[in-house]
């Protein structure tokens, strides 16, 4: 058996202290203090919302590995389908074997990335794989997992919330670097936020380094419905892990099972909403956020939207944020879509 800490091998650089990281928002002082204040603004919002990286505990980030093996949640093997019949063309245009990082925020289970780095590697290059993930659990799990597919690959592991702060080991001279952000959670964000993390994104990158941006498009209201609303109640479970969460990091005192999982496709906003609908009146100590919450019955809790986008948004986004879109590729049926953009010249300093 096993048994290494989970954290171990992990890079700490902007984790100073920290022994046992569980999740990375709770491990630097800074960090800390600014996710407090994020946590605290966005409670007080109308509607209340959590920010959805709270989704990504351990347990949270096993509960989404369950969802996206549930047959109604199709992104995953949409994306994964797409991915594994593009990998070799996606390599070539985002130079074959001069790829020396491939670099992946929110790296999850990783289970999507190894067609590409098999890619890499036909192609005549020896990638070394950087995880990023703001859960250890996850993070531990990218490992395995890619240690057992492909051994010659080397890992390297960063536990961070790339929302917030984002420190990538060194590339190789004149190498190439690939940033891989999957699994359509750009969609998390509104456009203007999308954007603003794409730039910030685009400043750790050189010129001629690549990102390859994983979208949802906009498809069939009802098999999105069940996509967020699924038979065995795995997303209600994870949605409301949300709680949990948030209560052993501030230590407040919501009661998850109060609260119902509520996850509309909104028509005309093209988007899921995902909520926690209070089934009854209640007050809420928010703990270190020093204040309290009163809920009506059936006042809800904003925990995530999930956008579909069209292939004219996503290009334009990652255009805005200082990629020229080098190529695109959608599903068959049309739900999903990956755009590689290669980074501009930065006008920084000018
Ligand atoms: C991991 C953010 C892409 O938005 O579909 C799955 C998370 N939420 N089921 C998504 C999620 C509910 C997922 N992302």
């Amino acid at each position: 058996m096993q048994r290494r800490s989970p954290a171990r091998g992990v890079r700490r650089a902007l984790l100073p202290g920290a022994r046992s990281p569980r999740t990375a928002t709770l491990v630097s002082l800074d960090a800390e203090s600014a996710a407090l204040r994020e946590l605290r603004e966005a409670l007080s919002r109308s509607p209340r919302e959590i920010p959805s990286k709270y989704f990504y505990d351990d347990a949270g980030s096993a509960l989404f590995e369950q969802i996206t093996r549930l047959p109604e949640y199709f992104p995953t093997a949409t994306e994964r389908a797409l991915l594994e019949a593009r990998a070799a063309a996606l390599v070539e245009s985002a130079g074959g074997r001069k790829l020396t990082d491939v670099v992946e925020l929110g790296s999850g289970a990783a289970s999507k990335t190894v067609a590409l780095l098999d890619a890499a590697l036909a192609a005549g290059g020896r990638p070394k794989y950087v995880a990023v993930d703001i859960s250890a659990h996850a993070l531990q799990r990218t490992k395995e997992i890619l240690a057992a597919a492909r051994p010659e690959i080397p890992v390297e592991q960063v536990l961070a919330d790339y929302t917030q702060a984002l420190q990538l080991p060194p590339k190789p001279a004149g190498g190439r670097r690939l940033v891989l952000f999957l699994g359509g959670t750009i969609g998390n964000d509104e456009d203007e936020a999308a954007v603003k993390f794409l730039s910030r994104v685009r400043e750790h990158m050189e010129q001629d380094d690549l990102l390859l941006l994983g979208a949802n498009l906009i498809t069939d209201p009802a098999a999105l419905h069940l996509a967020y609303n699924d038979a065995q109640g795995i997303t209600a479970a994870f949605n409301r892990n949300v709680l949990r969460n948030v209560n052993s990091f501030v230590r407040s005192n919501f009661a998850a099972e109060k609260f119902a999982h509520y996850a509309p496709y909104i028509l005309e906003k093209r988007r899921i909403e995902m909520w926690l609908v209070a089934r009854e009146a209640m007050e809420v100590d928010l703990g270190r956020l020093g204040s309290t919450v009163r809920l009506a019955r059936g006042e809800g809790i904003r925990t995530e939207i999930s956008r579909r986008f069209t292939r004219e948004q996503v290009l334009r986004m990652i255009d805005s944020a200082g990629f020229t879109p080098e190529r695109w590729i959608e599903s068959p049926d049309a739900r999903f879509g990956l755009a590689l953009g290669v980074a501009r010249a930065s006008l920084r300093g000018i």
